[in-house]
């Protein structure tokens, strides 16, 4: 999947919103651009506040998701980074997570912002986390799509 091709996303109006940041904590420097990211979209959007969990790893985003959703969070962003190894571990976390992440924010109803980075290499994750010399800021991407997302269906109720 290539980054090109993401939309210019405007967003306003959405200062009043309450979101949640949750991020898990393996590959540490990678997880610091994520949540710098994150929380640096949430400042450009006036969305003052945010609530910051720590999970232990990816594994652990959904169930803080759900947790977070049902306390009435208006979006909920999930940041982690997950490296391929050499055993089928990969697949099992990263699938765990992603079906985990869509089930919490389709049967909630709440959007649940996607940032977890499932990489090959650990190059290809410092590329996409929002430091310096990086290609793309996918923490600041997540909570900008999480947002308008909220604010696409408010616009309509
Ligand atoms: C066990 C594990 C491994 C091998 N790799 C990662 C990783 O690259 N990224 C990540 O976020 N978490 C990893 N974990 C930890 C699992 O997500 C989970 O925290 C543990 O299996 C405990 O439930």
């Amino acid at each position: 999947m290539s980054g090109k091709g993401a939309p210019e996303l405007t967003v306003r109006n959405c200062g009043d919103l309450r979101v949640a940041v949750i991020a898990a904590q393996w590959h540490e420097k990678i997880m610091d651009g994520l949540v710098d990211g994150a929380l640096r979209a949430l400042g450009d959007l006036g969305i003052d506040d945010p609530a910051l969990v720590r999970v232990p790893g990816s594994f652990e985003l959904p169930v803080a998701a759900r947790a977070l959703a049902a306390r009435g969070y208006d979006a909920v962003v999930a940041l982690g980074v997950v490296i391929r190894g050499g055993t089928p571990h990969f697949d099992y976390v990263c699938q765990g997570v992603t079906q985990g992440l869509t089930q919490v924010s389709v049967d909630t109803g709440v959007p649940v912002g996607f940032g977890v980075l499932t990489c090959d290499t650990e190059e290809q994750a410092l590329d996409r986390a929002g430091l310096p010399g990086s290609h793309e800021d996918k923490g600041h991407e997540a909570v900008t799509a999480a947002v308008a997302t909220v604010a696409a269906l408010r616009a309509v109720a």
